[in-house]
């Protein structure tokens, strides 16, 4: 069996004090491949003090010294390294040229996110990495381990798995995911030091909700949707797949009692995609008496939403909830950025939510192509209604992979190659036909200030107060 490193890359961000979440991607490789009897450990240079660099950005990330240090005390047979985003790239190359400069025929492999959109790329730019992994890997990580530890390599056989032949890069289609998430292991928990993870979120304290030690859980993988500026479905596929409710259960147990967190960040992508399933999830968190608080930073699908639901949710803990609301107008919700959602679908939710007592923080995307002064006054208008705490407002971002991102090909704002160089959420990406950066950046301030910050705090301290289950995490 092989000694194998999981390493997160470092990247460069623009905020000082980044929002820090457990790492559960790699601690679900962690889990798998330990599963497998591979001895498995994970290093996270990202948590070290960010570095403020000459340009204002800030490096999250340690030296590379120390990288090389922690790399050649595991000695591991195989690196794999944990890449989502393009202005990390170069950061995770690095990190697999320290590894095969201090580790003899150890083996390289990228995954994540950034892979799964670029394919080839990784080891077209960087000799040192010697494979890349497409897509979730729980399950075909540890298969291409095992025929590594076994010397039989068939590479055409492991699904999503990118190699060099010769002078030649293949790659291996994805096609398979995980069909029954039942079966998969919990994420590897006890492998670190969960501390930093679990008070690390800034923005979460800022909001009053990370006060108490929060972990993360993934009750669901993906989303049927095709927003036009949305990817995940590169990494997760294109189809929804729910854990059981009893199944998730089982995780709370651990993260609660075993953990000790009493928040817990519900992240999945599309969390209320069945609505019995979120209710059934809701009622077993009640009936088990657990005493924690939860949110769902990515925001809840509206379809569906009714009285029950944000009652089971309330009543469960739930202290805040993120809806994707996008845009007021219809023509950009729903053929721009091609979001079912109608109109009386967001309101009854959001109404549903907030009869209930749970705070709702409303997202917003400004700047899509085609979206001039007539459509932003829509979502004005549409925001002035709606009882919201808090406000959202991110710029479109052409994320490779996304339909967004073509469209900007197409018309010549982007060219084929570009890539994300920075994601810092403060600046727009690029201008349109209608608005330059600047009027930008005014229009998001118009809507930012419709939500005044000490309003949003009192809403949500008032909402931790009134949730029906504060204090310590316990199973009755
Ligand atoms: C939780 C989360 C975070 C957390 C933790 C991030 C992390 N590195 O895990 C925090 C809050 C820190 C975060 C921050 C940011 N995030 Co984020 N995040 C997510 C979110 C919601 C879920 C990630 C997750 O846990 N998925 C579940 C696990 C199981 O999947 P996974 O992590 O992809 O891992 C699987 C595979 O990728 C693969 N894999 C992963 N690593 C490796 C390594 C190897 C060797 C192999 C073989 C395979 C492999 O196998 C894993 C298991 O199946 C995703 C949305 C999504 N659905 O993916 C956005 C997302 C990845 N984030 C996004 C963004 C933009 C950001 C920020 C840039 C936001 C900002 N402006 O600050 C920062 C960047 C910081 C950073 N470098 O991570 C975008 C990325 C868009 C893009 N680049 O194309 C996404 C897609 C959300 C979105 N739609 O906008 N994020
Ligand atoms: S609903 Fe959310 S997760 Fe689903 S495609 Fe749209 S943005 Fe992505």
């Amino acid at each position: 069996m092989s000694r194998i490193l999981l390493i997160q890359a470092p990247h460069t961000l623009a905020d000082p004090m980044a929002h820090r979440t457990e790492l559960l991607g790699i601690e679900y490789l962690a889990a798998s491949l330990r599963k497998d009897a591979h001895e498995v450990s994970f290093y996270d240079p990202t948590l070290a003090i960010p570095i403020c660099r000459s340009d204002g950005l800030h490096y999250y990330g340690c030296s590379e010294s120390e990288i090389a240090e922690r790399i050649k005390a595991f000695a591991p047979d195989i690196v794999g390294i944990s890449c989502h985003h393009e202005f990390a790239a170069l950061n995770a190359y690095r990190v697999a040229e320290i590894a095969k400069q201090n580790v003899p025929n150890v083996v390289t492999i990228m995954g994540g996110l950034f892979v799964s959109t670029f394919i080839e790329k990784p080891l077209q730019d960087c000799q040192a990495v010697d494979f890349g992994m497409i897509g979730e890997a729980d399950e075909t990580f540890p298969e291409f381990a095992k025929q590594l530890s076994s010397g039989k390599t068939c590479h055409a056989a492991v699904d999503g798995l990118i190699w060099r032949e010769g002078y030649t890069i293949q790659h291996k289609e994805k096609t398979r995911y995980i069909e029954d998430l039942d079966t998969l292991p919990f994420p590897a928990r006890d492998l670190v030091d969960m501390r930093p993870y679990m008070t690390g979120c800034t923005d979460y304290r800022l909001c009053g909700l990370g006060f108490q030690p929060a972990l993360s859980l993934l009750t669901s993988r993906s989303c049927p949707n095709r927003c036009s500026f949305c990817n995940m479905r590169l990494v997760h596929g294109p189809r929804w797949r729910g854990r059981s409710p009893e199944n998730v259960i089982a995780e709370l147990d651990e993260i609660l009692n075993k953990h000790h967190a009493s928040h817990v960040f519900v992240m999945d992508d599309n969390f209320t995609l069945r609505i019995e399933r979120a209710k059934r999830i809701c009622e077993l968190i009640i009936q088990r008496g657990y005493r924690f608080h939860w949110n769902t930073p990515n925001g809840v699908s509206v379809k569906g939403v009714d009285a029950e639901l944000a009652s089971l949710m309330k009543r469960s803990g739930c202290v805040c909830v993120s809806v994707a609301i996008e845009s007021g107008s219809e023509y950009i919700r729903t053929i721009v950025m091609n979001k079912k959602t109608a109109r009386s679908e967001i309101t009854n939710a959001i109404g549903c939510f907030v009869k209930e007592g749970i705070p709702v923080v409303g997202y917003v995307v400004i700047g899509m192509p085609g979206e001039n002064e007539h459509h932003f006054m829509e979502t004005v208008k549409l925001l002035k209604t709606l009882p919201l705490t808090s406000l959202c407002v991110s710029f479109a971002v052409p994320f490779p992979g996304t339909v967004l991102f073509e469209q900007l090909v197409k018309d010549g704002i982007l060219h084929d190659g570009a890539t994300v160089e920075m994601d810092d959420e403060e600046t727009p990406c690029f201008e349109t036909a209608d608005f330059t950066k600047k009027d930008l950046l005014r229009r998001r301030d118009i809507l930012k200030s419709m939500f005044p910050r000490m309003r949003v705090l009192c809403e949500i301290v008032e909402g931790l107060c009134t949730s029906s289950r504060p204090g310590r995490s316990e199973a009755l």
